[in-house]
């Protein structure tokens, strides 16, 4: 179960806030520094700026908002709000250079661990269980994440590298598995540092369906391609439909067609597409498009989590596929650890009661959803980290991809994007509604 012991939190605090800092130094000291302050992308704000909003929001929280600290240099609050100025511009704003950067997040980061020593870990909404101290290190690993997509973003020499996954038999299980229709609890008001769109805890009635016990395959979508997958509107969305046209849309982002071959870039190097892996870089309208093209749909947002937290025997949400324990390499391929998904039904440790696999790590999964607060939301600590996103125009990602650190994992948390959006690294899987006598599809995904 969730740790409520507070010297547990803050050691768990502790450890969190130092492996952010070591994979955040790892994505700004592996390139130059004139690489560090470069617009590789006008989708991405250049790693210095990630670098250095990682220090002030850092400043805000944890040395203002916890400990009642003055501003250390109040005129540099601006340029690293991220709602002042869309990322296409930040390269132009008279921003801290590399080691100015490096510098300010160091001693915020040396102030932050002498507060994180001396607040007692209860009294206010924002020190009770640690919570400011768990968000600023997953705030902190969710921009590691952005600088990983900067990282795949840029061209030119490979800058990371990481072992693959661990090789595992050839998934040959069912196709899809049925989750029995009833209530479940969705959402959570017991994880000490869930953040405030994961809350609170409510019942869904949610009838019975099947989901592909893995994520949709590059082969699998490779023959929707094949198909004409990108070439007949009737699959589609209009807005996708749109989308296709307007930038020849002809497969995921990052592949290339060469000599009757796929290819793709990772990390600055080009390799064949491999069949076996989760389709990666596919916008929601990809996603969308493919599940009609194989007679099937995208799962709901509550199905989803349904499936990655309900457990038959015992009637109850677990906080993981596999039960309440925290992720472990044999469970899930989380931490970039490695820098790919691995194959389609590896981790069998890490398998849902039903034996749905890979919910959690590999791959971010788009679900049918708009963005939306559950029922009881209260924006906390501030509106702008969930509040001002709900509405209409983000889809909503589950479940974490290898970019993701565990410390923003669990089997609520929430993420979200623009459905064009296809430099994340999102795949997905489908479902479709089950009667009540039908049996699941035989056969491997
Ligand atoms: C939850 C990943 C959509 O990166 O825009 C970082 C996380 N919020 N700083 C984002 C976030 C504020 C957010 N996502
Ligand atoms: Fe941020």
């Amino acid at each position: 179960p969730e740790t409520t012991d507070p010297e547990a939190l803050r050691e768990r605090a502790l450890a969190a806030l130092l492996a952010a800092r070591e994979r955040t130094t790892l994505l700004t000291s592996c390139v130059e520094d004139t690489e560090l302050t470069a617009q590789h992308s006008p989708l991405m704000s250049p790693l210095v700026w990630d670098l250095a909003h990682i220090g002030n929001q850092e400043e805000q929280w944890l040395l203002r908002a916890v400990a009642g600290r003055e501003a250390m240099r109040p005129e540099i609050d601006p340029l690293y709000d991220a709602f002042e100025h869309p990322r296409a511009e930040r390269p132009s704003l008279p921003l801290l250079a590399p080691a100015e950067a490096r510098g300010y997040a160091a001693e915020v980061r040396g102030r932050a661990l002498d507060v994180l020593e001396r607040t007692p870990f209860r009294g206010t909404p924002l020190t009770d269980a640690g919570f400011a101290f768990g968000m600023i290190a997953q705030h902190e690993q969710q921009h590691d994440e952005t600088m990983l997509i900067t990282h795949q973003l840029r061209s030119g020499q490979t800058a990371l590298t990481a072992p693959d996954p661990p090789s595992c038999e050839p998934f040959t299980g069912p196709a899809e598995v049925l989750v029995p229709g009833g209530p479940f609890t969705m959402g959570t008001s017991t994880e000490p540092w869930a953040l405030d769109n994961e809350r609170p805890a409510h019942h869904r009635l949610v009838p019975p369906f099947f989901i592909d016990t893995t994520p949709v395959t590059n082969g699998a979508y490779r023959r929707f391609i094949e198909d004409g997958g990108y070439e007949r509107m009737h699959w589609w969305d209009p807005a996708g439909w749109a989308m296709v046209r307007r930038h020849n849309l002809c497969a995921p982002l990052f592949w290339r067609r060469e000599g009757g071959q796929w290819l793709r870039r990772r990390f600055g190097t080009v390799e064949p597409v491999p069949d076996d892996e989760p389709v990666l870089h596919v916008s929601w309208y990809e996603a969308d498009a493919y599940a009609r093209w194989a007679g099937r749909r995208l799962p709901s947002e509550e199905e989803w989590e349904k499936a990655a937290r309900y457990d038959p025997v015992t009637d109850r949400s677990t906080r993981y596929p596999w039960g309440d324990a925290d992720p472990t390499p044999e469970r899930a391929n989380l931490g970039q650890r490695h820098l790919r998904p691995a194959p389609a039904g590896s981790y069998p440790a890490g398998e849902s009661p039903l034996g749905v696999r890979q919910l959690i790590g590999d791959v971010w999964e788009w679900t049918s959803g708009d963005f939306l607060p559950y029922p009881g939301f209260a924006a906390f600590p501030y509106r702008e980290y969930s509040d001002v996103f709900f509405g209409g125009d983000y889809k909503v990602l589950r479940g974490g991809a290898f970019s993701v650190d565990e410390v923003a994992c669990r089997g609520t948390f929430r993420n979200w994007d623009h459905p064009v959006r296809r430099q994340i690294f999102a795949g997905f899987r489908t479902a479709r509604d089950a009667g009540p006598t039908e049996t699941p599809l035989p056969g491997s995904a």
